[in-house]
């Protein structure tokens, strides 16, 4: 059935090389001579890509004649990073590709370095995405990722006059070779417009909505392969294109110009991704991408529903839908939307199928961060789903009321409309009414959901609720992007880890072995000295890969803290200013991580460290003992190179805020240690990892919340504390603002008078943990004893197991293993 050509099929270095100068002739049309790097990358990445494509359509031919339930996981964000080496990897050709292309003269890791990494996402919730795709393609779990083909992901970053510069990120510049255009599978969305209610010649209620506008999609699918199997699941991306039919009309009109700037105008659709991470904004071009995404995807999985020749009504028996957080939650209208009004199955039967298929993730308990569209903005794009809004609503309210005779206000809670001040759609609630489960991503974040962002849920319903704990791939995280640990871990106790990471807890005799740990030290080391280099080619900052590498890597955002880092820094600063001689341990503070465009605090963040950076690195008093660089434009290739070069790994957002944390798993896996506050995964990290490898500081949620109601006074643990004291004055001084005082006044001045994240209550405990992570590292045994059993343990945080959990748990889904077509 399928293609068995050798040169495009076998995993052999030979006829890999082959194929390779194949694809520089024939697919770049260029003499290996004229080839240029992308040519090189290009031609290989197609290369790669051919001995995909057979899996690839085993696994669809599979899943066409296997009766078994498809996981569609809907997310508006899929941060990818870099395909090839991930590919690689998967396939198991590394060295025999590193071979063929050393034979040619070429540097496999330069040819890597030619990928535009697909930014589709802005942070955990994006990459989270991306983890899960992994392991459900490596469980071979039958699963579609839907989303949306942004032209352009996160923006670049870059750090001018220290202040964070934002450029347009153009991927798609060189071609995609990942991405196959479906165009035969594209469908029509509507939006806008008005709704009609009549009776059909046959006596039917009927409603039909009138569009004011409507736009295509077309999918893009790229191959999701599993680590060293045969399934391939599909990442399927929509990117809006103008409807011909529709402006047909203008052309005949002769408006042509007039229906060549409609056409635009539809593509602005999918144009860019909107920065924003944890901080909802009422835009109508975003409601649109995500009403847009969504109904693709609907409409695709009852196109898949027909192949299988199953009716719509057994839509939830094929199709586990995930809700990545509440941005394509507008999909449970469209489902309803599309049964009732499109294929006329009643409303109760819509209803059940609907509420069987749905399931919801929450991502955080950040207010601002809950979508809640302005009605009126609601109804011009979705007239006819604000209104089967309003009937789920009125249904719903009423079972309440039945259930919950005498409770005035709490159906005034649990509306989907919020009518306590401008009305508005409440999202998390309409996922949470059309979902049949709910879960948090860390045990706290489950916890504190139930207790306070969807109390009134829990009351009515606490059985839909599941706490499933994050994971992070071990294939990208630790096999890919830290060759050097993998190998020596391989040696030890063998390669199963890479699929059962459980396994890595064979490791923990060895670190009693001197001899491994001096493997494992110089392992760290060489990667440290590589980020070294790499950290002098962005920065010019000249760092010691001896002295600790301290590393916070995240978005740039106030409940996570970095000026709590920075805070610690300049009291290290303070100690040698006061006296020379003090003894530090010798550190480099890392920072990277992007600030959203229009979040004006967070920036100043930004030019808060690179200010203070600047002082420290060239004060001749400091003597290189301690370093401090903001890399730009964090991103996951980049990642790729920084966990692996962490020692101590700063997670310490104030208890309550991180619904999970992803990168304080990614740390530990590579041998990282973590400092951090009892929050999100933290909690469970420590308890995995042991107390001892866990540098726990600052306040408890709990404690949190009792502070807060007490009356928090910032200024007076100012007034307590003296290097508190003298580390605030040195910003409000002007000390890093070459005088000016008013710089940073909205951080200093802030946090003595309202300090809404409790920098201030923390900061003498984050101090004292930081100096028993000094006093730590002094002794290097000691550090890799500790180092080597932070991998061991960390076991529970793969992504496989969180999957697992998903399959028991929510979709109810089990492995289809695919065998492979000749
Ligand atoms: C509404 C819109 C502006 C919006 C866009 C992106 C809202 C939120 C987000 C992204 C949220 C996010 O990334 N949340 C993170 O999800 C991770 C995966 O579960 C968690 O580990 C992390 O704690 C959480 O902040």
């Amino acid at each position: 059935v399928a293609a068995t050509d050798n040169t495009r099929t076998s995993l052999a270095r030979t006829p890999i090389r082959r194929a390779f100068l194949d694809h520089v002739f024939y697919t770049q049309a260029k003499l290996p001579g004229l080839a240029n790097q992308n040519d090189l990358f290009q031609a290989l990445a197609h290369t790669v890509r051919d001995r995909m494509v057979q899996r690839w359509i085993s696994t669809g031919e599979k899943h066409l004649s296997t009766p078994a339930r498809t996981v569609a996981y809907l997310s508006a964000e899929f941060l990818l990073g870099p395909h090839l080496g991930n590919n690689l990897l998967n396939l198991g050709i590394q060295d025999e590709v590193r071979e063929a292309m050393r034979e040619l003269g070429l540097d496999l890791d330069m040819l890597l370095a030619q990928e535009a990494e697909p930014g589709l996402g802005n942070g955990g919730l994006g990459r989270l995405a991306a983890c899960f795709m992994d392991s459900l393609a490596t469980l071979e779990i039958p699963a579609i990722g839907y989303g949306i083909r942004y032209e352009y992901g996160i923006f670049q970053q870059s750090i001018i006059d220290g202040m964070q510069v934002e450029n347009t990120d153009t991927w798609l510049r060189n071609g995609n070779p990942w991405e196959i255009q479906r165009s035969d599978w594209a469908v029509e969305v509507k939006l806008g417009g008005h709704t009609e209610h009549y009776t059909d010649d046959r006596g039917h209620y009927r409603v039909r909505w009138v569009p004011g506008k409507s736009v295509m999609g077309v999918p893009f699918d790229s191959p999701i392969l599993g680590y060293r199997v045969n399934t391939v699941n599909t990442l399927r991306l929509w990117r809006a294109e103008a409807t011909e039919a529709f402006d047909f009309d203008v052309f005949n009109r002769g408006d042509y110009l007039g229906a060549v700037n409609r056409k635009v105008t539809s593509e602005n659709l999918t144009k860019v991704l909107y920065p924003n991470d944890e901080t909802y904004q009422g835009k109508a071009l975003r409601l649109e991408q995500q009403y847009f995404f969504v109904a693709c995807s609907l409409q695709d999985m009852l196109r898949i529903l027909e192949l299988h020749q199953m009716p719509v009504t057994c839509f939830h028996e094929q199709f586990a839908v995930q809700l990545n957080d509440t941005h394509p939650a507008i999909g449970i209208a469209e489902l309803m939307r599309l049964l009732v009004d499109e294929h006329l199955v009643p409303w109760d039967t819509a209803w059940h199928v609907t509420r069987h298929a749905f399931a919801y993730t929450n991502h955080t308990l950040l207010p601002e961060a809950l979508e809640c569209w302005p009605l009126e903005l609601f109804e011009t794009i979705l007239p006819r789903h604000l209104e089967i809004i309003y009937e789920i609503n009125t249904r719903f309210l009423e079972e309440v009321r039945i259930r919950d005779y005498g409770h005035g206000d709490r159906a005034a809670r649990l509306s989907l409309i919020d009518e306590s001040g401008p009305r508005a759609v409440r999202m998390a609630h309409l996922a949470c009414v059309g979902s049949h489960t709910i879960n948090g991503v860390a045990d706290l974040h489950a916890k504190l959901m139930r207790e306070d962002v969807l109390r009134d849920f829990n009351a009515i319903w606490p059985e839909k609720f599941e706490s499933i704990t994050n994971g992070v791939t071990p294939r990208r995280w630790l096999a890919l992007s830290n060759p050097r640990l993998a190998r020596l871990m391989t040696d030890a106790i063998g390669d199963g880890w890479v699929t059962d990471l459980e396994q890595t807890r064979a490791l923990e005799i060895h670190a009693d072995d001197a001899g491994f740990r001096e493997r494992w030290h110089a392992a760290h080391q060489a990667n440290k000295a590589d980020l070294a280099v790499l950290i002098r080619q962005q920065t010019g900052v000249v760092v010691d890969p001896a002295s600790m590498f301290d590393v916070m890597v995240k978005r740039i955002h106030e409940y996570k803290r970095q000026h709590l880092a920075v805070l610690h820094i300049i009291a290290l600063y303070h100690r040698i200013k006061s006296d020379p001689h003090a003894e530090i341990v010798p550190r480099t503070f890392l920072f990277a991580g992007k600030a959203a465009p229009g979040y004006h605090y967070a920036k100043l963040m930004i030019r808060f460290i690179t200010s203070v950076a600047d002082v420290i690195n060239r004060d001749p008093q400091v003597r290189d003992r301690l370093k401090v660089a903001f890399l730009p434009n964090f991103n996951v290739g980049f990642g790729q190179r920084i966990y692996p070069a962490g020692d101590l790994s700063e997670q310490i957002s104030l208890a309550g805020k991180e619904a999970s944390g992803t990168g304080n798993m990614k740390f530990a896996m590579n041998g990282a240690l973590n400092i951090g506050t009892l929050d999100g995964a933290n909690i469970e990290l420590r308890d995995a990892i042991g107390a001892e490898q866990f540098f726990a500081f600052g306040l408890t949620a709990a404690e949190v919340a009792a502070l807060r109601a007490d009356g928090y006074r910032p200024a007076a643990y100012y007034a307590r504390n003296p290097e508190l004291r003298a580390v605030i004055d040195l910003v409000q001084q002007g000390f890093f603002s070459k005088g000016d005082p008013t710089l940073f006044e909205p951080i200093a001045g802030n946090l003595l008078q309202h300090d809404p994240y409790l920098l201030l209550a923390d900061f003498d405990s984050y101090v004292a943990a930081q100096a028993q992570t000094s006093a730590a590292f002094l002794d290097q045994a000691a550090w890799q004893r500790m180092s080597i059993p932070s991998v061991a343990r960390s076991g529970y945080f793969s992504s496989d197991r969180a999957i697992r959990e998903y399959c028991a748990r929510i979709w109810h889904v089990k492995p289809v293993p695919v065998p492979l077509l000749r």
